[in-house]
């Protein structure tokens, strides 16, 4: 009963909690201040004359402490941001790249979905390539609703080198090389329909994980809902990733089956649980939904028991087991059975309470910290207990014959924070920084152990501060690797209500900068707000700038982003060339400020034009376009890169082909045309 009743605060929570919040406004300190009168816009403030900081502030009636958050966030003219936050743009498909404290969109980074300033799936052959990697069979996918990005990591820290995101809706995974900022791969996974994107990487970025979700059959074949505890299943894959290649390795991976509970997020273990990885469940209910008058809807059926299972991971083990032949395949992809895994010592599993939702280990590694979306703690488990309880052995075992490690026997602390739990981060002080959904807040606590050294009770609550509104993720800087900066945080809220201006019904969502750095442990405030207008954003991580080292330009001419190697066959300058071999033509074409080399390019209809393309500029900004209408091609040229495209001329006319850079003070002369004759093409 008590379940229901909390359920009906679940259903009732969300609306009511972002309308609680709305009344209750907060200043940037973080503390509730009195409610604006109903209806009231609230004031920016009015463009104003004045010239002095004082008379500035009073003019746009800023208080101090909205002064000291313009101050902290203010970047001057050619500055740059101290970080920059890599954020999920959710079924946008893309991913935003955010310069913190400033704020500022970067870039929006090509993922999942076509995106024609960047020339990302508009014709180039290598970029429809890698959106083709991620069809399923005859399918062609070209969106996607990415949760979690990973940014990789060497001994536990993000290098700058490479970047994973997942893709919830279809159970894939794409990874972008931070040298050009542009997606090389993406792969489906070939037994799973669909996952929750959850992807962590291993502290040296050997494997890519990714979570899985709503049990399935494995390999997509049907099965009746009847039948869902023998035939419906769950997994949990682990991409192997060839550093030097820059991709993962299809062959050399495996997905680990596990009961149909419903995996969720996962991370790795870390420093003293190197070697282990955990990730939360939900659906220990094997719950199958509501069907006519039977069932119970998914929303309650999956919130019956009081634990689900955290699974806890060998992953040495287990890719020894997958080394040693010990896997199946299903559709040619290696998968370690769940009896093998259980059997051996691969798969274990932890009793977690109430709808659990993160699972976040800490910088050390000694700690993983579960939130509950129906619980009121934090759920602080014990490594070392963890393998004590292996250890002494004689675990009872759940229906698929997993050991479980009680629950007493594995827990460190619960830390009661408010309502809802869901993300944990951390900083360099020992701090533990925890989103409360149905609170809208973020909740700053102490961990305990080795990190307490300053004399504070360990395993408390600090303090609160309201975010607007409905808080999923957080992200802290650098606060899921070994060694967290601190400094900021972003609170990623699923909400936004009234914080912007009206744009109609479909709101942006709000990410929150709070401000780690005050000289109370107490105080957090926030300090910026920045509405994302482009799907909703799930996990992000941030990582100091300056492990980024992005190209200036590409360091060959005729260089092949896709490839990352310069294409012998690029053309360059007095290679220029049409060709014609029957009805196929190769047109070598050259970019430079202000004109395309050949300038004119006459062909039959019917011709099969393969269409290659170099910008052969070395300056730092000197992006060509190359955008032919009616034909659907769009490129964008960096300097020094090569595209190549194919299409067939089955419309006849004449196409004035342009760059869509504006380049030069001669760019909108810098075009050519493409003439196509409507005569049979030469056989
Ligand atoms: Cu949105 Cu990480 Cu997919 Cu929680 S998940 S909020
Ligand atoms: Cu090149 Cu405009």
């Amino acid at each position: 009963m008590k379940r229901h009743l909390i359920m009906l605060g679940l259903a009732l929570c969300l609306p009511v909690a972002a309308s609680a919040c709305r009344r209750g406004d907060v200043d940037t300190s973080g503390q509730p201040k009195t409610a604006p009168e109903e209806g009231a816009a609230p004031s920016g403030g009015e463009a104003t004359s004045a010239q002095s900081p004082e008379e500035i502030a009073a003019a746009r009636k800023l208080s101090p402490a909205d002064v000291a958050a313009a101050l902290k966030t203010y970047m001057p003219t050619g500055r740059h941001d101290e970080y920059v936050q890599f954020a999920s743009a959710g079924h946008g498909g893309q991913i935003l790249a955010i310069g913190i404290p400033s704020m500022r969109l970067l870039k929006v980074i090509a993922t999942f979905a076509p995106e024609p300033w960047q020339g990302y799936g508009y014709g180039a052959k290598s970029t429809e390539e890698t959106l083709d990697g991620g069809n399923a069979g005859d399918k062609e996918l070209r969106w996607a609703d990415d949760h979690h990005p990973a940014l990789s990591e060497t001994e536990g820290d993000y290098d700058g080198q490479f970047l994973f995101i997942g893709d919830k809706a279809n159970s894939r995974v794409a990874v972008i090389d931070l040298r050009d900022f542009e997606t090389k791969q993406i792969v489906k996974n070939p037994i799973s329909n669909i996952d929750h994107g959850g992807m962590f990487v291993t502290p040296d970025t050997e494997w890519v994980v990714e979570g899985g979700q709503y049990a399935t059959p494995l390999g997509g074949a049907y099965a009746p809902m009847e039948e869902y505890k023998e035939k419906y299943r769950g997994h949990i894959t682990f991409w192997k990733f060839d550093r030097a290649a820059g991709r993962i390795d299809m062959a050399k991976s495996f997905a680990l089956e596990v009961p149909p509970y419903w995996q969720d997020l996962c991370d790795s273990g870390k420093k003293v649980s190197n070697g282990w990885v955990f990730c939360n469940s939900i659906n220990t209910e094997l719950a199958t939904g509501k069907n006519g008058d039977e069932g119970a809807f998914f929303e309650s059926g999956v919130s019956q028991n009081d634990m689900d299972f955290m699974h806890v991971v060998n992953l040495k083990k287990a890719v020894e087991l997958v080394e040693g032949g010990r896997t199946t395949e299903i559709n040619g992809f290696k998968v370690l059975g769940l009896d093998t895994a259980a059997k051996e010592g691969a798969l274990y599993f932890i009793p977690e309470p109430k709808s659990p939702h993160g699972a976040d280990v800490t910088p050390g590694g000694e700690y993983v910290v579960v939130g509950g979306k129906l619980d009121q703690n934090a759920t602080v488990y014990s490594f070392q207990k963890i393998q004590d309880a292996i250890a002494a052995g004689g675990l009872e075992t759940d229906d698929y014959g997993v050991p479980i490690i009680p629950f007493d026997k594995a827990l460190e602390a619960q830390v009661q924070l408010g309502l809802g739990p869901l993300h944990t981060q951390f900083d360099d002080k020992g701090f533990a920084y925890t989103s409360l959904f149905l609170d809208s807040a973020v909740a700053k606590w102490s961990l305990g152990g080795d990190y307490r050294k300053d004399g504070l009770e360990p395993w408390a609550l600090i303090t609160k501060t309201p975010t607007q509104y409905n808080i999923g993720h957080l992200a802290s800087a650098e606060g899921d690797t070994v060694s967290p900066d601190g400094h900021y945080l972003v609170a990623m809220n699923k909400w936004a209500i009234d914080r912007f201006q009206n744009v109609g019904p479909l709101v942006p969502q709000n990410f929150q900068l709070l401000d780690l750095d005050q000289p109370q442990v107490d105080q957090m405030p926030v300090i910026y707000d920045a509405p994302i207008g482009i799907g909703e954003p799930h996990y992000a991580q941030i990582i100091k700038a300056d492990k980024l080292k992005g190209w200036e330009k590409y360091p060959e001419i005729g260089f092949d982003p896709h490839t990352m190697a310069k294409d012998p066959d690029a053309p360059v300058i007095g290679s220029e060339k049409v060709e014609r071999d029957g009805n196929k033509v190769t047109i070598h074409m050259t970019a430079v400020r202000s004109h395309f080399t050949p300038e004119r390019v006459e062909i039959n209809k019917g011709d099969e034009v393969t269409l290659k393309i170099t910008n052969v500029e070395q300056t730092y900004d000197a992006t060509h376009g190359f955008a032919v209408p009616v034909y659907n091609i769009n490129l964008s040229l960096e300097p020094g890169e090569v595209q190549t495209v194919e299409f067939t001329a089955d419309t006849a006319g004449v196409f004035p082909f342009y760059c869509t850079e504006f380049c030069s003070a001669l760019h909108l002369e810098m075009l050519g045309y493409l003439l196509v004759k409507d005569t049979p093409a030469a056989q």
